[in-house]
Order: C-alpha cells, then sequence, then structure tokens
C-alpha cells in the first residue's frame, strides 16, 4: 500500500485540477425523465475514493405497468465501461458480481443502494466529485433507453438525501468513531477493494487506527487538537507503535507513552498475519491540514515512479 497509497494521494492532486470533469457540472440535476415504462427516482453516486479509478451509481427503478421489465445496460462518458453489479457474502465479506440484468417486475421496484445491486462505474476518466453530476443512460429491455442526471454525494454518503433536498435529515454528531472510521474510508475506501479499520484506539485528541485494504495495510495516525475535528496526520507502519516516535510528532511523552501501550494492547489479540500486515507500511507519509498527502512533499513519497494504477 506504500506506493499505491502515495500513488493515490499524489493522483489525487493531480486529478483535482484536471479540466475533463468540469463539463458535466453544468449539467442540472433535474428529476429524472420521466418516460412510459420505468420510473427512475433519485439517481445518485457516492464521490470516488483518491484516485480510485471505480465509482457506483444507485437509484430506484419502478415499474408501474403491468409488464416486467429489466434493466439490461447503462452507459456514461464518465465512464469507460460499465456493469450492473450485485453484492454476495462470502463468509463475513460481502464481494461484488456482476449481474446479467436488474429485474424489475410489474408493480414492484427495484433499489440499488450501497451494499445491494448498483451500477458499477469503471475505468472513471475522472474522479467523481461531490456537488457536481454526471448523465447515466440506462437501457431496459423492454422500455427505451433513459438518461438520467446522476448527482455526486460525499464519499461516506449512505443515500440520496443526505445533502437535502429530500427532506433529508442531518446526520447527527458522529461519535470519535464513527468520525474516524467515516474519514478513513472516505479519503480510501473503493467499491471493489474495501478498507477495514480496526483496532481503533483514541487517547484523548490522538487515535491510531490500523487498516487492511486487500493485501496492504498499515497505521495512521489521526488528531482533532484544535478544530475538534478529526483529521489525518500522517500514514506509517510500526512506528505508530513505538512511544518515541509519537512523542516525535508533538505528542508528550506521557501521553505518546500510554498511546503506544494502547495500541498494543488493543492489538494484542491480532493474528500474527494482521500485524504483518500493517508493519508493511514503511517509511512516514505525511498529510496536510485537509487529510492530502502535500504535493511535491519531502523524501516520504519521493521514489513513488508512476503508471501505478489506483484500482
Ligand atoms: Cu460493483
Amino acid at each position: 500500500m506504500t506506493v499505491r497509497m502515495r500513488n493515490m494521494l499524489a493522483a489525487t492532486l493531480l486529478l483535482a485540477a484536471s479540466p475533463a470533469f468540469a463539463q458535466h457540472a453544468t449539467h442540472s440535476p433535474a428529476p429524472a425523465a420521466a418516460a412510459p415504462g420505468i420510473v427512475v427516482n433519485e439517481p445518485w453516486a457516492r464521490a470516488s475514493a483518491g484516485a480510485a479509478r471505480t465509482g457506483a451509481a444507485y437509484l430506484t427503478l419502478s415499474n408501474p405497468g403491468v409488464d416486467g421489465d429489466r434493466l439490461v445496460a447503462a452507459t456514461t462518458p464518465v465512464a469507460g465501461r460499465v456493469e450492473l453489479h450485485t453484492h454476495v457474502r462470502d463468509g463475513d465479506v460481502m464481494r461484488m458480481r456482476p449481474v446479467e440484468a436488474i429485474d424489475i417486475p410489474a408493480g414492484a421496484k427495484a433499489d440499488l443502494k450501497p451494499g445491494g445491486l448498483h451500477i458499477m462505474l469503471l475505468d472513471l476518466k475522472a474522479p467523481l466529485k461531490q456537488g457536481e453530476t454526471f448523465p447515466l443512460t440506462l437501457q431496459f429491455e423492454k422500455g427505451r433507453a433513459q438518461t438520467v442526471t446522476v448527482a455526486i454525494q460525499g464519499a461516506g454518503a449512505a443515500g440520496p438525501a443526505e445533502h437535502g433536498g429530500h427532506g433529508g435529515h442531518t446526520m447527527a454528531p458522529a461519535s470519535d468513531t464513527d468520525a474516524i472510521r467515516g474519514l478513513m474510508k472516505a479519503t480510501f475506501d473503493q467499491p471493489d477493494n474495501p478498507l477495514k479499520v480496526d483496532p481503533l484506539v483514541i487517547r484523548g485528541e490522538r487515535a491510531v487506527v490500523g487498516w487492511s485494504q486487500g493485501a496492504q495495510g498499515g497505521r495512521a495516525l489521526l488528531s482533532k487538537a484544535g478544530t475538534g475535528k478529526w483529521r489525518l496526520i500522517l500514514c506509517s507502519g510500526d512506528a505508530l507503535r513505538d512511544a518515541k516516535f509519537l512523542q516525535q510528532t508533538g505528542m508528550s511523552r506521557r501521553d505518546a507513552t500510554a498511546l503506544a501501550d494502547a495500541v498494543k494492547k488493543a492489538e494484542a489479540g491480532l493474528p500474527k498475519a494482521t500485524l504483518a500486515q500493517f508493519a508493511r507500511f514503511d517509511g512516514v507519509v505525511m498529510m496536510d491540514a485537509e487529510g492530502n498527502h502535500p504535493p511535491g512533499h519531502g523524501p516520504a513519497h519521493a521514489p513513488g515512479g508512476s503508471g501505478h494504477s489506483a484500482h
């Protein structure tokens, strides 16, 4: 993950400056066109994470007619490829699997939502940015194709209403745990390569989390000092179990020791493989105040090389 995370962060900055996506921002977020046949409601997508080349779109398909129909394909200019996916349980992990079509029986509806059926966007041409929109064309087996405008919500959004307009509620202030997990996921999670954040150790205004993503892993140091809002300070490996290192990040010796001890205690029962995964993150990658990797920052990320896709 070292090289990948570094590149992901660096690529985010590059892509953020790319105008390729701006054209889609001009589409007004009009409600889905009403066409005979299937009614499409609340198309939305999550902002893509970092330089992830994948995203997912969600919506509700209602069939007021007397004949069943099926969504058989979708296309969008923002993605090189689009697939229809579902999630299937594999042990205690949810995995995505392509499906040939999504059934919308007569008088019924199909809900495409996180953790279930979704429209998978592959080979994204630019990151999906919160607040922007993009067109998505849906092909039905019987009804005519419809193009809808997909609104991009925050990376951690759970549904289309989170950002208002539909009487949606404002999320209650999350607990520290939820806030940290949400931040980590918003930064690094990918639809087809979910990030696992565990264990999560909080001591005062600092936190150390272990994370794993596929075969990769590491630890992250977070702080809410000053603003009261959790932010990522740096990513590293075993250094974040080390009181001396923590002290170098600006903690008092006492706090650093307490945090390091708490991390060791929280990780005591973990399988060796997991600990080895956390240790795999070599070096230290500093984040700026927004949790982004600073451009051109020091030797920590210099040898990353190019051409590594985050996907
Ligand atoms: Cu998928």
